[in-house]
């Protein structure tokens, strides 16, 4: 797959940090694409497209409000359709709760979408403490729902307590979110021992209801602990019980066995819907000895409610 077919685009400020990070790891499968009313976020010296929501009036750009930041991503449409033409699969990145991110986002998935593109978001929820930035959340979160492929909750709060365990800070400390960004764009770009592609991605994600993603890695004989692991991630508003699809793509070093594969899979699939339609890749790569990587994207699952 050609590296501009795969996009990782980053919108609002703390969107634009975790589409960085996420393309440092993967910088030779995914082009990058960075959306900020801010121009702090626009770094000339990244490698990628930079797109400013800003006007000579304010230097903030879209500070707060969220319907100025959607019209100006509408009237720079011409110039993402460009990018977004290459496309087949857009990793959009966003922290909701603010303007630009919560106003561009949902506009950029529509001008995706309109381009024929599969849209992963990956949209983090304010904090519990932040009532105004949630309920603007909230309202945008369900347009990006309508608009997405696949979205993503990733609590704020477990995140930053997820960071703070480890000593870091949750602004600079965006690991969990590249795994799990890096991890699909590496599912879908290289080739495996059971190939993965995006017809198999499309199938899954075509269903009713919502839709999530996670990724897990650890020790291949102990896959119980391996997915027990994965629940206690920062996603929100989740629950796997019942999914109706799911693409689950194991990876292990040289040493990896079918049955590894196999008890792995099983632990991952066990909670799914009876008639649960299940596509598996498997893939050997050198840096995994001892440990597996599992990333899986699950459909038809119940909506629950911020
Ligand atoms: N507590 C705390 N939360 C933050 C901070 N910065 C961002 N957030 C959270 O992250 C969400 C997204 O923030 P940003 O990405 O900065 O927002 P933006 O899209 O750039 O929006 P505007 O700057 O209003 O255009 C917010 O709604 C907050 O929940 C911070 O410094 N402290
Ligand atoms: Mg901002």
């Amino acid at each position: 797959m050609k590296s501009n077919s795969l996009l990782i685009c980053g919108i609002g400020g703390v969107g634009c940090t975790w589409a960085k990070n996420s393309h440092k790891k993967c910088k030779n499968l995914a082009d990058l694409l960075l959306i900020d009313g801010d121009s702090k976020s626009l770094d000339e010296s990244i490698e990628g497209h930079l797109l400013s929501l800003g006007s000579d009036e304010s230097a903030d750009g879209c500070a707060g409000l969220t319907p100025l930041a959607a019209r100006r991503m509408l009237a720079n449409a011409p110039l993402t359709s460009r990018i977004l033409s290459d496309a087949e699969l857009v990793v959009l990145l966003v922290g909701l709760g603010g303007g630009s991110g919560s106003g561009g986002a949902i506009e950029f998935a529509r001008q995706a979408r309109r381009s024929g593109c599969l849209t992963i978001a990956i949209a983090g929820i304010p904090f519990e403490c932040q009532p105004l930035r949630r309920k603007i959340a909230r309202n945008a979160l369900e347009d990006l729902r309508l608009n997405t492929d696949v979205c993503v909750q990733v609590s704020l709060d477990r995140l930053a307590m997820r960071s703070r365990e480890r000593g870091l800070n949750w602004e600079r400390d965006s690991g969990w979110i590249e795994d799990l960004s890096t991890g699909v764009i590496q599912t879908l770009a290289k080739v495996g021992l059971i190939n993965l592609d995006l017809m198999d991605l499309r199938s899954i994600i075509t269903r009713e209801g919502g839709s999530t993603m996670f990724v897990a890695q650890g020790d291949a004989n102990n896959p119980q602990a391996l997915f027990s692991k994965t629940m206690s991630s920062p996603l929100e508003g989740v629950s796997i019980s019942g999914a109706k699809g799911c693409l689950i793509q194991v990876e292990g070093g040289t040493d990896l066995t079918l049955g590894q594969v196999d008890s792995v899979a099983e632990a991952f699939t066990r909670g799914l819907d009876k008639e649960a339609q299940v596509i598996f890749g498997a893939r050997v790569s050198d840096d995994l000895d001892g440990i597996v990587r599992v990333v899986a994207v699950l459909s038809g699952l119940p909506l629950e409610d911020l």
